[in-house]
């Protein structure tokens, strides 16, 4: 899928503003609020997520739909064109209608879809109304537990049969919902570009990248529709030309992508009367034995899991904010992130290729694991997490999710592998079966044949987990020294080393995608005690001492970047606070810490 941009034959209408909006009292669709304008509506900007914008526990924790609506016009000057409405995130259920008419619905909060709509766009102006559901349940993802995830906890003083119908996310990070991304209006002409697929291969000196575009019309005989493809490097050279929908095209000097040292070429694409142009990195990923290669050189990830967690947006797009985080990596010397627990803006995807950041890429699995909710909902849900009848029933969407994160992120540089899940239950019973064929489509979706990973949970016990058998890397979320052990860090260190003893008798590399410990920015003593700054910096040290000794560790992301809000409960101080740095970006101790430490670290050939 191609990301909106203005080309020569392209035009796009950001309908980013301020829009009406009523959240539903049951009876929006019954009373067809989407035929009319909304009665006593308050206004709401597109895109950010709502929650944090206006006062309120009811607001904050509405349970179902929300309606915004704004009206819409279209330029003469796109009379004749092809017209699409986009929206690149709505969280978690759309409908969408023109003056009243549904034009389309999706499933899934953090990937784009996109409608046709010109010949329902007449002159003159059109009521737009997006519906957007916030319910998560068995079937989504992420995954929604059922009844109160803290009821164990609390011995069962949870929620009570006049508690009103709520969301129970499956999940440690808070369930902001709404339009989070752009919704524009872009058009093409009517035989158009629908695709470009990039494939690289290099060799010494030089490199050859593989294409594959996709048209839509033009096909008849005799048409004007010829197809051009040429490659231009950054000071705007031409290297490359070529005239067919499928080839290759040669580069003699080639640039490499590099970590931290992006280098991207523009593939401008002509079909007919349609232009496109797409900035592309050449690299080559591949994992060989217990090394994870970047251009064939043995690559160690130092970062972090991130959220998409910001105040007041939530999870709503912030430029800034990634601008902001991109550079702090750098400030630290890291050099990746993974897009925990969901797949990020595209904004955020172009800027990590233009910036040299490698990114584990990851689907908007969460939670599914009925044995535990991931953070603080230990709680559990102690039904067979792939039970076909109790069980979750996210196969068929999980598969959606893939195909469409593939399909968005195929082309860019900086992803060099795809999670196909955080913290699953992959130990369990029908674990492989559920997972099995997920990896198939992943690595069958994937022109580039990225390596596939999931992220595995403590609780999975490393002789059952099946991403052993599936992943080409192993990634692990672990807490020794915090959920497990702590503040004796001794016992935990122990408990690491001998983990790590079964991870290389599988000989694959080894990637530690989160640990860390909850810290409140303030909090200090002579002694390291748990919650405080210096705890968290002792915690680190015991940790990181024990990847240094292995071979196997091509990698540690901690677990986060920056603290975010969180569903309340017991283990949760207004929010998740293992973060490195505050929600507004105020680095804790540690992160002078890991300043330190990743400068000393060499983006290659730190693991001999
Ligand atoms: C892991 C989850 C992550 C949580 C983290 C934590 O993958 O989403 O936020 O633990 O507890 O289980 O902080």
């Amino acid at each position: 899928m191609l990301y909106p941009i203005l080309t020569p034959s392209r035009f796009v209408c950001d309908l980013s503003g301020v829009w009406d909006f009523k959240l539903d009292n049951g009876k929006g669709f019954e009373e067809k609020w989407q035929e009319k304008p909304l009665k006593d509506a308050m206004t709401m900007p597109v895109p950010a997520s709502y929650n944090d914008l206006k006062e309120g526990t009811d607001f904050r924790d509405h349970y179902g739909w929300v309606f915004y609506q704004r009206k819409i016009s279209l330029p003469k000057a796109v009379t004749g064109e092809r017209v699409v409405l986009r929206c690149d995130a709505v969280t978690h259920h759309a409908k969408v209608y023109l003056d009243g008419k549904l034009l389309c619905e999706h499933k899934g909060g953090f990937l784009p879809f996109e409608m046709e709509i010109a010949d329902l766009m007449t002159e003159g102006e059109h009521l737009l109304t997006i519906a957007v559901d916030n319910v998560i349940d068995y079937t989504t993802l992420p995954v929604g537990g059922k009844g109160d995830m803290l009821g164990g906890l609390m011995g069962g003083m949870g929620e009570s049969q006049d508690s009103k119908p709520q969301n129970h996310p499956n999940f440690d990070f808070f369930n902001y919902c709404g339009i989070t991304r752009p919704v524009r209006i872009y058009t093409t002409p009517k035989k158009y570009i629908h695709d470009i697929a990039l494939v690289s291969q290099v060799n010494g000196q030089s490199a050859d990248i593989s294409y594959q575009i996709e048209t839509e019309g033009g096909e008849e005989e005799n048409s004007c529709c010829e197809c051009k493809v040429e490659l231009f490097d950054e000071e705007g050279n031409k290297v490359a030309e070529s005239g067919k929908k499928t080839g290759m095209l040669h580069i003699e000097h080639v640039h490499l992508w590099q970590p931290l040292q992006a280098y991207l070429y523009q593939v401008k694409v002509t079909f007919g009367k349609d232009e496109y142009t797409l900035p592309y990195g050449v690299r080559t990923v591949r994992v060989d034995g217990e090394r994870f290669l970047i251009n064939e050189k043995p690559f160690y990830f130092k970062g972090y899991g991130k959220h998409e967690d910001t105040f007041p947006n939530g999870r709503g797009i912030h430029l800034p904010m990634n601008t902001k985080d991109i550079s702090l990596l750098k400030w630290q010397g890291a050099n990746s992130f993974r897009t925990s627990h969901y797949p990020y803006s595209e904004e955020m995807m172009r800027l990590c290729d233009r910036e040299g950041i490698v990114v584990i890429d990851e689907t908007t699995a969460v939670g599914v694991n009925l044995q535990f909710g991931g953070g603080a909902n230990f709680g559990g849900q102690k039904i067979g997490t792939f039970d076909p009848e109790h069980g979750v029933k996210t196969l068929d969407h999980h598969k959606e999710v893939v195909r469409d994160l593939i399909a968005r992120d195929k082309n860019y540089a900086c992803v060099v592998m795809w999670s196909i899940a955080n913290e699953p239950d992959s130990a369990a019973e029908g674990a492989y079966e559920y997972f099995k064929p997920l990896y198939d489509l992943a690595r069958e979706s994937d022109p580039q044949k990225r390596p596939c990973t999931l992220v595995s949970v403590q609780m999975a016990e490393p002789e059952k987990d099946c991403s052993a058998k599936l992943s080409d890397v192993i990634c692990l979320n672990r807490y020794y020294g915090w959920y497990f052990g702590g503040p004796d860090l001794k016992g935990p260190e122990a408990a690491l080393r001998k983990e790590l003893d079964f991870w290389k008798k599988i000989g694959k590399p080894v990637i530690f995608t989160e640990y860390g410990a909850d810290t409140v920015m303030g909090f200090h003593d002579t002694t390291p005690v748990m919650y405080t700054e210096e705890y968290q910096v002792e915690y680190y040290k015991m940790n990181n001492g024990v990847f240094d000794d292995c071979h196997i560790v091509v990698g540690e992301q901690a677990w986060n970047f920056a603290d975010f809000a969180t569903s309340q409960s017991l283990l949760r101080v207004q929010g998740n606070k293992k973060g490195i740095f505050t929600r507004d970006r105020k680095p804790k101790l540690i992160a002078h810490y890991f300043r330190d430490r990743w400068h000393k670290i060499p983006d290659f050939d730190y693991k001999k």
